[in-house]
């Protein structure tokens, strides 16, 4: 494989409902597409997933930008590789900047599987031909809103509520979904919105059932989550810590968790993302795949990754019907009694509209001719 030319597009889609967590609100999503043309004629996109501000990680849309036309780009561009170990490494040098990375990785991948003929998932080893999803609900300002949403949800037929906390927004709130939805699958997520300080708040959690509950402390800590994993009987998932396969086997070594949220885009990419699945499957810690309110392009790639064996818990997947009015691919990807169908065309297996990507275009860039 030889890419040939490169093509950015920043794209804006505003969301159905806005979206509220413990460390950002949102009603739009604004995220960069990226197009790679080979030079035996097969074309990838990928979709690099990264928020407008550096409150869920320390990227933004914007230095995505940057290291892509920068660093990435020019690293890539022209250059011989067969496959993703030798297109990764002619990056590797590039510190960080994970969702960067991701966004021309799974261009990469898609121009690679779809030049084989073969759908992504299969390229990746997957095995499964659906997706279980859950819906990842935000921070409201009344209970009956979520209780209305959660309803909503049910009825079309996902199989597991997650609830956003914060301080303020969590032990009454989860108690009170819990009376109402005895034997839903329920799990919390706190985006880094506590602290040790916290933790007999956090310990009243055990309660309620919970199948997790996830990133509950800092960002970038995995020694303090030892303690509350430790203090708690609720497994602690830890997605916001987990940026690599060694994170991850650092993580499950010292018992910081026992459940890990695998987002392509925060470990850099698909190939990352299966490394992780790995290392947890060697350890028998179950997996399952975030979501960053992806557009089709990056929806179909965590299909296809959710396709792995031990992608067990139901993912944070739903139909794109939950976020946007249109989405920019066809087939739209949606939920059927709370499950996705992994696509199984070539590539990521969906069709990005370019009509539709003009029109909600921001920003264009090219590199190559
Ligand atoms: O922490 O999992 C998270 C959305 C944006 C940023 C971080 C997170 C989320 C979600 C929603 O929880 C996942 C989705 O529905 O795509
Ligand atoms: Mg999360």
């Amino acid at each position: 494989m030889r890419i040939e030319r490169i093509t950015l597009t920043l794209v804006r889609l505003p969301l159905v409902r806005t979206f509220r967590t413990s460390s950002s609100t949102k009603d739009a999503i604004t995220h960069i597409l990226v197009r790679v043309e080979d030079a035996g004629g097969a074309t990838g996109w990928g979709e690099c997933a990264c928020p407008v501000d550096p409150y869920y990680c320390p990227e933004t849309v914007e230095t995505c930008w940057h290291i892509l036309t920068n660093f990435l780009a020019p690293a890539a561009l022209g250059r011989d590789w067969a496959t993703v170990d030798e297109l990764v490494a002619l990056y590797a040098r590039v510190k960080g900047n994970n969702f960067a990375k991701a966004g021309l990785e799974m261009a990469c991948w898609d121009a690679l599987a779809r030049s084989q003929g073969r759908p992504l998932a299969a390229l990746l080893g997957g095995t499964r031909t659906e997706i279980v999803s859950g819906v990842s609900l935000g921070i409201e300002r009344e209970v009956e809103t979520l209780f209305g949403l959660i309803d909503q949800y049910l009825d079309e037929g996902y199989r597991r509520i997650k609830l956003k906390i914060a301080p303020g927004w969590d032990v009454d709130v989860v108690r009170r979904v819990r009376e109402r939805y005895p034997d839903v699958p329920l799990q919390v997520d706190a985006n880094s919105a506590y602290t040790l300080d916290d933790i007999e708040t956090l310990t009243q959690l055990d309660a309620f059932g919970l199948l997790l509950i996830e990133q509950p402390l800092a960002h970038d800590d995995i020694i303090d989550h030892v303690r509350l994993q430790a203090a708690l009987s609720t497994p602690v998932c830890l997605d916001e810590s987990i940026h690599s396969a060694d994170d991850a086997r650092k993580a499950l070594d010292l018992g910081a968790c026992r459940v890990i949220n695998i987002k392509v885009s925060r470990v850099g990419g698909l190939r990352e993302a299966k490394r992780v699945h790995d290392v947890c499957a060697a350890r028998g810690v179950p997996v399952w795949c975030g979501g960053m309110h992806e557009f089709g392009i990056g929806r179909a790639a965590n299909l296809a990754v959710s396709s792995l064996p031990n992608f067990s818990l139901p993912g944070d997947i739903s139909g794109s019907d939950k976020y946007y009015r249109e989405d920019l691919v066809e087939p739209p990807l949606l939920a059927t009694r709370g499950a996705i169908a992994v696509p199984l065309g070539p590539g990521l297996g969906v069709e990005p509209v370019e009509g539709r990507i003009e029109r909600h275009a921001v920003r264009t860039w090219k590199l190559g001719d």
